[in-house]
């Protein structure tokens, strides 16, 4: 490795220079439609579930801190974190009790029930220096508005909210609508735009959650990131019914998939969360999996594909009171769940219990690794089999391909398609096989060097181990 490296830097150019080292495997850039999703090569960890507010108080951000090792050697390249604003609401309505989260939060200041400014930047920093790529979930949609001390109290009767006028909101209201800002107000987008560069500029932010999308247009988010990390990941919630948007509009009757990829995704420049999978998980047979966005056949719908099996609102949480869970999956159906996703297009989604307090961490890492051992990205095309019954197919990746068998009855992979497959789950259901090429003996590494001069006839060297690189000397 040593003498690769050395042989790869010695260009004709200046003294040695601090270069930083890109992740090995990392690929950036935008979909060939303009979708932010990160090169399509992500698998993320959502960092956190509803109730670490009250299992951890004020120590989240340590515990991510603590763990940055554990989820880097998990295979995860990214980590959506929590809203990172101060949220001082509680609220109990219909026997819930809740508040804190971040989703009803009071102004941009970091001291939160999830930890301390200089906790979320410590953690942020262990996560980043690992190849974590740090994702935060942002909430533009409202905020718990006139909470007293607020560093943020926007006047009323000026346009800046929902209520001021008839036409001040772009989108939907979050319940009776008084705390939803006018995000098409001049103020209320620079307000946004310049803490989003914030969170990039001080907080490492490398890509953004956004929150209740239906609360405004798709637009914003699209000049959003523009203005302030357009490079960077994004992923669009968007959980609307089709039946939810009122009759004259075009997405009453379409499909679960056209409305999170033409209602969203396409005008925001985002990924999109893969609410036409979750609604097949929830209520279609194991054989209709196939119709999530991320089993379209058209690659440019597959790629913007966020797919997950639960999350802070839908599943349950490891506490006392055991979340939200407004749409759990069955749990019969969770390993064939991420068997599907972690083998298939789109990007996965591991929801923190799965991974670290529900037993499944085993399962689910054996499955990272073989989606990175052959390149299964989020454009990989998938071919599905009905011959077998359930759900069984082949994704092709950059380096080999995964073969699945969800409550199928085939005895062998190559039933599918000829191959040299090795089994990596047999659980539950769940069967899951690669064929991985062998590895490329070299590897391509870009190392780019910042704020040096160079004159020509002179060296650059790469000095310093990196962990990414393996430890080279
Ligand atoms: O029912 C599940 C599904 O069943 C299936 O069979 C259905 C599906 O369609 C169907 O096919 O899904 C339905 O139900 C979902 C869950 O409610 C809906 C979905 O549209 C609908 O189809 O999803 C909506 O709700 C989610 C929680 C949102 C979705 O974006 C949205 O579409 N998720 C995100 C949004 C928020 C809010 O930021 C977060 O909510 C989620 O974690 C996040 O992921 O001044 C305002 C105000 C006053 O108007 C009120 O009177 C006052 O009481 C404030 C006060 N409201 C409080 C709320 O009552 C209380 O519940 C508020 C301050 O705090 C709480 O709100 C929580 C919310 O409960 C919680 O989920 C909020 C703020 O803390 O944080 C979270
Ligand atoms: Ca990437
Ligand atoms: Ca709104």
């Amino acid at each position: 490795m040593t003498t690769l490296i050395r042989r790869l830097l010695t260009l004709s150019a200046a003294a040695g220079l601090a270069c930083s080292t890109l992740a090995l495997a990392d690929q950036a850039g935008k979909t060939s439609h303009g979708i932010r999703n990160h090169g399509g090569d992500e698998i993320i960890l959502q960092g956190f579930h509803w109730d670490v507010v009250r299992t951890a108080p004020g120590n989240w951000y340590h515990t991510l801190d603590n763990m940055a090792g554990q989820i880097a050697a998990d295979g995860f390249s990214a980590i959506w974190m929590p809203v990172p604003w101060r949220d001082q609401s509680s609220w109990s309505s219909n026997g819930k009790r809740g508040g804190g989260e971040g989703y009803f939060w009071t102004d941009f200041k970091k001291n939160s029930q999830y930890g301390s400014d200089a906790a979320l930047k410590a953690a942020s920093q262990a996560l980043n220096s690992r190849g974590v790529k740090v994702i935060y979930d942002v909430v533009p949609n409202h905020h718990n508005r006139g909470h007293s001390g607020d560093s943020l109290d926007l006047p009323a009767g000026q346009g800046l909210y929902r209520s001021d006028c008839s036409n001040c909101d772009d989108g939907d209201p979050f319940m009776s609508g008084d705390s939803d800002f006018n995000t098409a107000h001049p103020t209320v987008y620079n307000l946004f735009r310049d803490e989003l560069s914030n969170l990039r500029n001080h907080y490492g932010a490398q890509g953004f959650r956004f929150d209740f999308v239906r609360g405004y247009a798709p637009e914003r988010v699209n000049a959003w990131m523009h203005d302030a990390l357009d490079t960077g990941f994004c992923v669009g919630e968007l959980w609307k019914a089709p039946g939810e948007y009122p009759d004259w509009d075009w997405k009453h009757s379409a499909s679960w998939q056209e409305v999170i990829k033409q209602g969203f995704s396409d005008p925001a420049g985002c990924a999109v969360f893969d609410f036409a999978l979750k609604e097949r998980f929830q209520n279609g047979s194991i054989a209709s999996w196939r119709n999530g966005l991320n089993g379209n056949p058209d690659r440019s719908w597959r790629e913007v594909a966020v797919t997950f099996v639960d999350n802070h609102d839908t599943g349950y949480s490891p506490s006392a009171s055991g979340g939200q869970h407004h749409w759990p999956l069955a749990d019969s159906k969770v390993r064939k769940a991420y068997a599907f996703i972690l083998s298939t297009p789109g990007t996965p989604t591991v929801y923190w219990p799965h991974m670290y307090d529900w037993g499944h961490g085993d399962f689910i890492r054996a499955l990272i690794q073989a989606r990175r051992q052959t390149g299964v990205k989020a454009y990989s095309p998938v071919t599905f089999n009905t011959r077998f019954g359930g759900l069984a197919g082949v994704t092709t990746g950059d380096s080999g391909r995964l073969a699945f068998a969800l409550n199928a009855n085939l005895s062998s992979p190559t039933q599918l398609a000829p191959g040299n497959w090795k089994m990596v789950v047999n659980s539950q259901g769940a069967r899951v096989w690669k064929d991985a090429r062998a590895a490329s003996t070299g590897v391509n590494v870009t190392f780019r060097c910042k704020n040096g001069t160079t004159q020509w006839g002179q060296s650059v060297y790469a000095v310093g181990n990196d962990a990414s690189l393996g430890n080279w000397s």
